[in-house]
């Protein structure tokens, strides 16, 4: 088969933000361990006062490094791979890319600096009236603006390619990846203007407190769709590629597809209030609105789960597989890149369950702030994404680099270990939550910690530490791949399934972006406006900002 050729230098390009987003994995995942080992009463952090002042300084790291970083250098590479790819040509604009990505690489060391001498211990969600390092928060814009100049040297390729193919569907991987980096600008408009008006004026001693209200709202206009930033890029893998890894098949529907990512453009955003329901300054109505609508962004992902099951499903029975499981036994699961992507898929039925229950208001009461949101996220953001990532990884590495995947056989031992340690840990942080264990706390020192807490705190030691064997692995394959002295025999094939339907079918309203732009900004506009309008009259920028650290 004749595959479009990425050019050597866009390969390295896009190499060059994998690279950035394993060496910060591989940071951040040190301190994941050290807090589940702290919940089991193994106070590590102690031998490393000279490195690290506290449980909390770790989780910053932890949570920075690995949400944020890891996160948005894996998309923005596999995205501009996927645009490259599918469109069939080079970036428009390849400088512009370039400055983007050094002014993320920039803003992440900018941020680190603070993070990591205890001057910017603020978590990954960095609420006022905490008060960071100015460093902390110029990183993070850069970060941002980043990814921004990035997107837009991809629309800038979309728009040439446009002009020179005026009649075709947009190839389904670009199309789905577009549509990730426009939900990314819109919905980031908000922490930027939390940042520029409020959070570094304050480190900077511009002004003498902030409105913590306020700054939530901004925060949660782009955390919210944060997570579908970070769980598209899945999908897009899912969709497109898995079905042929796993089973030799098709996408089921190239316009469920399309359908699916439109509704996740509309509705991403329009819903942040769903982690603000316990905040005295947002009206009950608008916490109910806005849960409504997080009940309506469930569905794409339904869709989802069918779309992506249909084409597993279609191929299984093609090569013989039988029964209403059974042909689940006939994927290709010694594939390390399919067995990651089915166990992620798997686990992340129980994190959409979990998000259901997190979004239904007199729940979320019982749940908010504990134990129950950080084993939610650690099935949705550190499996669905994270898992996915690795095992798009193992053909994405092999590909840009050249080299083969060493020892395929570990790579596929990490994807059932981490499993395995995620189901431990995770199920043991939910039921923690229910019994009223609070997050974002060092349990192992709290004196109130109840005995029946005991078995569950030990077990999310010991599921962080099958966790952390399974990251070692990870590291490890990706490193001996990437000096890997054998070379792969020829050109890797990128692993991309066909649509069952032809494209040409697919109804050209899929395929126009003014209408679901214009959708997405007035639902924003109708379902944020008032409230951002109300708090904005009256910002009380009373709170001084501390640190507790
Ligand atoms: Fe969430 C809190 C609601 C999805 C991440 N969420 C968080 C936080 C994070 C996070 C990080 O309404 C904490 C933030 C903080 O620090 O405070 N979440 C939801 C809902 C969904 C959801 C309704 N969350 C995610 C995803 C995340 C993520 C995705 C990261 C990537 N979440 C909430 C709420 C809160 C919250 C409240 C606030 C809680 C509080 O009080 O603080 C939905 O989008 C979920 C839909 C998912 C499904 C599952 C579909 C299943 C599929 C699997 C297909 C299977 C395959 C495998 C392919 C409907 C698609 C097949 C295999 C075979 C072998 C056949
Ligand atoms: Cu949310």
């Amino acid at each position: 088969m004749n595959q479009y050729q990425v050019s050597p230098a866009e390969k390295k390009f896009i190499g060059s933000h994998i690279l950035v987003a394993i060496l910060a994995l591989a940071v951040g995942s040190l301190f994941g361990p050290l807090q589940a080992f702290e919940h089991a009463g193994w106070d590590f952090y102690q031998y490393l006062k000279p490195f690290i002042k506290s449980y909390y300084q770790g989780l910053t790291v932890h949570g920075v490094l690995n949400a944020l970083v890891w996160t948005t250098f894996f998309i923005m590479g596999f995205l501009t791979f996927l645009v490259i790819f599918g469109l069939k040509r080079q970036l428009k604009n390849p400088t512009l890319n370039k400055v983007g990505f050094w002014m993320m690489v920039v803003g992440v060391v900018a941020a680190a600096i603070p993070i990591l001498t205890n001057q910017a211990t603020v978590l990954f969600t960095f609420y006022p009236p905490l008060k960071a390092n100015w460093a902390f928060y110029v990183g993070l814009t850069l970060v941002v603006v980043g990814s921004w100049v990035e997107g837009w040297g991809l629309f800038m390729t979309y728009a040439a390619w446009r002009k020179e193919n005026p009649n075709e569907r947009t190839p389904f991987v670009a199309f789905a990846s577009l549509i990730t980096a426009a939900l990314w600008q819109i919905c980031t408009l908000g922490v930027a203007v939390e940042i520029l008006t409020m959070l570094l004026p304050l480190s900077l001693g511009l002004i003498d407190g902030v409105d913590p209200q306020l700054a939530r709202t901004y925060f949660w206009f782009t955390g919210h769709p944060l997570v579908y930033f970070w769980l598209l890029p899945a999908y897009i893998s899912w969709y497109a590629f898995l079905p042929r890894q796993a089973s030799n098949s098709k996408m089921f529907s190239d316009s469920l597809a399309r359908l699916a990512f439109w509704i996740f453009l509309v509705l991403s955003t329009p819903l942040g209030f769903h982690h603000q329901y316990v905040d005295p300054g947002v009206p009950p109505a608008w916490k109910f609105i806005h849960s409504m609508l997080t009940f309506g962004v469930f569905f794409p992902s339904m869709m989802t789960a069918f779309t992506v099951i249909a084409s597993l499903e279609m191929g299984a029975r093609k090569s013989g597989g039988k029964g209403a499981f059974g042909w689940i036994g006939k994927l290709n699961w010694s594939d390390p890149s399919v067995a990651a992507q089915l166990l992620a898929g798997i686990l992340f039925f129980f994190g959409g369950m979990g998000g259901l229950t997190n979004a239904s208001y007199n729940v979320n009461l019982v749940l908010h702030n504990t134990a129950f949101i950080p084993g939610h996220f650690h099935l949705t953001v550190a499996t669905a994404v994270t898992l996915s990532f690795m095992g798009i990884s193992y053909w994405l590495v092999p590909y840009l680099t050249g080299r083969k995947l060493w020892q395929p056989k570990w790579a596929t031992i990490q994807a059932w270990v981490w499993f395995v340690g995620m189901i431990i840990f995770s199920n043991s942080m939910h039921v923690l939550g229910l019994l009223g264990a609070p997050r974002r706390v060092p349990l192992g020192l709290a004196p109130y910690v109840p005995a029946e807490w005991n078995s569950r705190l030990f077990q999310v030691g010991l599921g962080g530490a099958i966790l952390f064997v399974s990251g070692a692995i990870y590291l490890l394959v990706m490193l001996k791949t990437a000096t890997n002295k054998e070379r792969v025999e020829s050109e890797v094939i990128v692993p991309v399934a066909d649509s069952l339907q032809d494209v040409a079918q697919t109804p050209e309203w899929l395929d126009r972006w003014a209408p679901w732009l214009y959708g997405t900004l007035a639902l924003i506009v109708v379902v944020y406006g008032p409230q951002l309008v109300d708090q904005i009259a009256n910002i009380a920028l009373t709170s001084p900002g501390f640190r507790v650290w």
